[in-house]
């Protein structure tokens, strides 16, 4: 009996065990099962960035127990985007993902993250066509080139064909900035001979250097018909130097930007903005969908290219406005 009774108590307690060991595989998972990524932002130059940045950080809380995120912001400075990502290889996370704050200066980092066995998602812009590929796993961001030719076709149209136009390029050096002027440009030379580009400038992607420097380009042309901003913050800009110049918005001056930001459609709607070329920030899913395949181990494309579209004043209602995510 003593015996039944001991074989009975042994049996009990391996049960007790088997059930605490299931338990444990079941537990919450630990740290080391999420996914850590590193994201190193260049700043918050305007609302579109922020809009990029709130919809991340937004993603990433609302999972915490999939996803530890570490954000760095780099205050509008390269160098600081490569400290920071040089502490996530220190960190050892899983995926670093990043938005190029220029095109160029990016290989040492780089080979530095694929030395550590680190995938690099790069974000909204790209880096120079000379680095060697290899270097980053992907590029998550929209056409930038396509976005200059449609905004180049818009205002050919807006134009008649003819006409002086001015344009306003974003951060010098940037990705986003050359191949839009890439895009509007090459497509003026090769199709509206009637069209003369006679001056393009930097306003650096803000609403105070794009008033800046429409204001110094209208003092300096009088027959200005149309201007190109790279983006829409620096065509908010353009907008209140156009009007302090006497001139009207959209009528006298057409302008076309890029970004499709909600007040660029409410600017549509006033009449004062002609067209928006969508380029959207709205990225976090596709991020972070992206690092945990790459986690996994799993292969993507090298170009994850959003699905943008062009927004001329027939195609805004108040209601896209009311509904627009940034
Ligand atoms: O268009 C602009 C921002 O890199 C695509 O950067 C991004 C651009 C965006 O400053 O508004």
């Amino acid at each position: 009996m003593k015996k039944l009774i001991s074989l009975l108590l042994v049996a009990a307690l391996c049960l007790t065990l088997t059930a605490c060991s299931d338990n444990n595989s079941n537990a919450k998972k630990t740290k080391n099962d999420r996914l850590v990524i590193g994201f190193a932002q260049i700043g918050h130059e305007a609302g579109w960035r922020d809009a990029e940045t709130a919809d991340i950080q937004w993603y990433a809380a609302r999972r915490t127990d999939t996803i530890e995120l570490h954000f760095a912001d780099a205050q509008g400075q390269q160098e600081n985007q490569i400290k920071a990502i040089r502490g996530f290889i220190d960190m050892g996370v899983d995926v670093i993902a990043f938005p190029p704050l220029v095109e160029t200066g990016w290989e040492e980092v780089l080979t530095e993250c694929k030395n550590a066995g680190i995938p690099v998602i790069l974000v909204d812009r790209g880096v120079d066509d000379s680095i060697d590929d290899s270097l980053y796993t992907t590029m998550i961001a929209s056409d930038h080139v396509w976005a200059g030719e449609q905004a180049a076709i818009v205002m050919e149209n807006l134009l008649g064909g003819s006409g002086v136009v001015v344009e306003l390029e974003g951060t010098v050096g940037a990705s986003a900035a050359v191949q839009r002027k890439q895009g509007f440009d090459s497509y003026m030379a090769a199709n509206c001979p009637g069209i003369e580009i006679v001056a393009s400038e930097s306003g650096d992607f803000t609403l105070d250097m794009g008033k800046e420097v429409m204001a110094s380009l209208l003092a300096a042309y009088d027959s200005i018909a149309g201007v190109f901003c790279h983006n829409d913050e620096m065509a908010m800009g353009a907008i209140e130097a156009i009007k302090e110049a006497g001139l009207k918005p959209g009528e006298d001056i057409k302008i076309v930007s890029v970004d499709g930001v909600k007040g660029a459609f409410e600017a549509i709607l006033a009449g004062e903005l002609n067209c928006t070329v969508e380029c959207t920030p709205i990225l976090a899913q596709q991020i972070f969908d992206t690092a945990a395949a790459l986690k996994a181990g799993e292969t993507v494309e090298k170009w994850i290219m959003s699905d943008d579209g062009v927004y001329t004043a027939d195609k805004v209602t108040q209601e896209l406005v009311d509904n627009r995510a940034y």
